[in-house]
C-alpha cells in the first residue's frame, strides 16, 4: 500500500516538475534558461531569498530570477538541509538581464539596498550561514564593476556610522535550483508575507563604471524607509514609462 502511494506522488511530483516548474509566475519565463548573447546572469545573496526574489523580478529588463543554493558543498541539498546551516549554502536569487534594458550597476543599487550588507551571517530575525550577504559571479568581466560598487557603499555606509561590509564576492559556477514550493514564493497563493531584510536606507549614488538605466520613476517603488516595503507592493513588474 504504502508503495502504491509513493508511485502516485512520484508520478505527480515529475507532472509538477515538467510542467509548472521552470515557469516564471509572474514574468512568464523559463526560470531555468540560459543567458541568450544580449543577457547576462548573476546570483545574489540577501537575506531569505523571498523577498530578495521579488525585489529583482520587479525591476524591468530583468528576464528571469529563481531562488536556489549556492556557495556551500553539498550537491543538490534540500531546504532543509541548507536551513541547518551544515551545508555551507547560501539562500539565493539567480537574476538573468537583459543589457538593452537594465544595466549591472542597476542590479548592485538593489543589491546593496535591499538588506543590511554588514550583518555578518544574518539579516534581521534570520540568523545562520545561509543568510549571509553574498554575490556570485559568472563573467570575471563583472567582478571590476562588483568590487566598485561595494567599495562606494562602504565610503557611504561610513558616513553614516554603519562597519564593515560583509559580502561574500566570488565567481561560482554551481548553483542548485530550489524547491518549486519556494519559486516566486511571495506571489504563491496562500503564501506566508514573510521578510526581515534589514535595508540601511543607505543609497549607493554613483561610483566608477556605474551605467544606471533605470530612471528615478522605477526607484521610488522601493522605499526603504518603510519597513517591509517589498511585501507591501504589488507582485509585478515595475512598467518602465520612458
Ligand atoms: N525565518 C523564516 C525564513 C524563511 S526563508 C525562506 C522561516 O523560517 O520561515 O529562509
Amino acid at each position: 500500500m504504502f508503495e502504491f502511494l509513493k508511485n502516485i506522488m512520484n508520478k505527480e511530483e515529475k507532472t509538477l516538475t515538467n510542467d509548472v516548474s521552470s515557469l516564471h509566475r509572474i514574468l512568464k519565463t523559463d526560470i531555468k534558461k540560459d543567458p541568450n548573447p544580449q543577457e547576462e546572469e548573476i546570483i545574489f545573496g540577501c537575506g531569505c531569498f523571498w523577498g530578495a526574489e521579488k525585489c529583482f523580478w520587479k525591476l524591468p529588463g530583468v528576464v528571469t530570477t529563481s531562488v536556489g543554493y549556492a556557495g556551500g558543498d553539498k550537491t543538490k541539498p534540500t531546504y532543509y538541509e541548507v536551513c541547518s546551516g551544515l551545508t555551507g549554502h547560501s539562500e539565493v536569487v539567480r537574476v538573468i538581464w537583459d543589457k538593452s534594458e537594465i544595466d549591472i550597476s542597476d542590479l548592485l543599487k538593489m543589491f546593496w539596498e535591499c538588506h543590511d550588507p554588514t550583518q555578518k551571517n544574518r539579516q534581521g530575525n534570520d540568523i545562520g550561514t545561509q543568510y549571509r550577504s553574498a554575490i556570485y559571479y559568472k563573467n570575471e568581466n563583472n567582478k571590476k564593476i562588483i568590487l566598485a560598487s561595494k567599495e562606494q557603499y562602504q565610503k557611504e555606509l561610513n558616513k553614516k556610522k554603519f562597519g564593515l561590509i560583509e559580502t561574500e564576492i566570488k565567481m561560482i559556477d554551481t548553483y542548485f535550483y530550489a524547491e518549486n514550493y519556494h519559486q516566486q514564493y511571495l506571489a504563491s497563493t496562500g503564501s506566508r508575507q514573510y521578510c526581515s531584510a534589514s535595508p540601511t536606507k543607505v543609497k549607493l549614488g554613483s561610483f566608477a563604471g556605474s551605467n544606471y538605466k533605470l530612471n528615478d520613476y522605477i526607484w521610488e517603488n522601493f522605499n526603504w524607509e518603510v519597513d517591509k516595503c517589498v511585501l507591501r507592493s504589488d507582485n509585478n513588474p515595475i512598467k518602465n514609462n520612458i
